[in-house]
C-alpha cells in the first residue's frame, strides 16, 4: 500500500502548528496526503467532524493508519519515531534533554496571543473582530451538537481568555518582552559556535524553532534579529537554507492577496452598513430640503 495513503496531514497552510509538522514530515522526506482544513472566517476546524478528530478544534492532526494524533509537539515526536527517515532526536542524553527543553521553551510561548497582537491599526481591530466571531460560531455548534458540550464550552473558553489575553495592552507588552527574552536565550545557546540548538545535528528543536523564527521575521519583519543576536541571525539564514523549508512551504511572509479572504467577510457588512447609512442619511436631508 502507499504510504501516503495511510498517512494524512490535517493543516492550514500558514498555521504555525501545521507547519511545525510539515517541516518534520520534509526532512524525513515521507510522502503523506494532506488535507486543508480552513481555520480562516470559514472556521472548518470547528466542524462536528474535525472537533471529533481533534477535540480542541485545531490544526494540525496526523492521522496514521486510522489514528489521529494532536498536538504538533507530540506529532513530530511520533513522526520522527514511527517513520522511517534520518533520525531528528539525539542519542546523547544531555543533548536530547537540551532539544526537549528547547521544544518545550518554544511551545510555551503563546504566538497566537502575540500574533493577534501585531500588525497595523487597520488590520488589529479586524482580527480582534475574528476572535469574537469564533466565540459566536462555536456558540451555534454547541447547541447543535450536545454530545460534543464539553469540547465546546472548553473551547469557548480558551477563545475568551484569547480575547481578555490580546485586548490587554500590558499583557502584550509582558509577551513582547518575553520574546525577546526567548531570543536572547537562544543568542546563548548558540554562543559556543554550534551548528544547531542541540549541537551539531540537526534535530526536532530545529524543526520547532525554524517555523518559530519565520514567525517572528514576519510579525517584525526585516529587523527581526537584531545585530545584538548575530547567532541567531546566522542560525536563522542556516536553517532557512535546508531543502526542506521550501518543500514544507515555510512562509515568513503573507501576500497580501492571502490576507484578502480573512478580511473581507469582516469587511463587507461594516461597509455595507456603513453605505445604507450613509443613503439613508442623504436621502433624509434631501427629503427635508426639497
Ligand atoms: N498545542 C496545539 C495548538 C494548535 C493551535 O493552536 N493551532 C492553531 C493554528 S497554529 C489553530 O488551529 N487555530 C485555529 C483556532 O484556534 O480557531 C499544537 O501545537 O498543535
Amino acid at each position: 500500500m502507499d504510504p501516503a495513503q495511510q498517512l494524512t496531514l490535517y493543516h492550514f497552510p500558514h498555521s504555525l502548528c501545521s507547519q511545525k509538522v510539515r517541516l518534520a514530515l520534509a526532512e524525513k522526506g515521507v510522502r503523506y496526503a494532506t488535507r486543508v482544513v480552513n481555520i480562516g472566517p470559514a472556521h472548518e476546524n470547528y466542524e462536528p467532524w474535525y472537533m471529533r478528530l481533534n477535540p480542541r478544534g485545531v490544526v494540525p492532526t496526523l492521522v496514521h493508519d486510522g489514528e489521529p494524533i494532536v498536538d504538533s509537539a507530540r506529532i513530530v515526536r511520533y513522526i520522527d519515531e514511527h517513520l522511517p527517515g534520518p533520525p531528528l532526536q539525539p542519542e546523547d542524553p544531555d543533548a536530547h534533554a537540551e532539544m526537549e527543553d528547547w521544544i518545550q521553551r518554544q511551545d510555551r510561548f503563546p504566538m497566537r496571543e502575540l500574533s493577534y497582537s501585531s500588525g497595523s491599526s487597520f488590520v488589529l481591530p479586524l482580527a480582534r473582530g475574528t476572535i469574537l466571531r469564533r466565540a459566536r460560531v462555536l456558540e451555534a455548534h454547541r447547541r447543535r451538537n450536545p454530545a460534543l458540550d464539553a469540547a465546546y464550552r472548553a473551547r469557548i473558553a480558551d477563545v475568551q481568555q484569547w480575547r481578555r489575553t490580546v485586548s490587554s495592552p500590558e499583557a502584550i507588552a509582558e509577551l513582547r518582552a518575553q520574546l525577546t527574552d526567548l531570543l536572547e536565550a537562544l543568542e546563548l545557546q548558540l554562543a559556543d559556535g554550534r551548528s544547531f540548538i542541540a549541537g551539531e545535528r540537526y534535530s526536532l528543536a530545529d524543526v520547532v524553532w525554524t517555523v518559530f523564527l519565520a514567525r517572528v521575521r514576519f510579525l517584525r519583519g526585516d529587523g527581526a534579529f537584531t545585530s545584538t543576536m548575530p547567532r541567531v541571525r546566522a542560525y536563522w539564514e542556516r536553517v532557512r537554507a535546508r531543502p526542506s523549508f521550501a518543500r514544507a512551504d515555510i512562509r515568513e511572509r503573507v501576500k497580501p492577496t492571502e490576507l484578502l479572504p480573512i478580511v473581507l467577510p469582516f469587511l463587507l457588512p461594516r461597509v455595507g452598513a456603513a453605505l445604507l447609512v450613509l443613503g439613508l442619511l442623504g436621502y433624509s436631508v434631501w427629503a427635508l430640503v426639497s
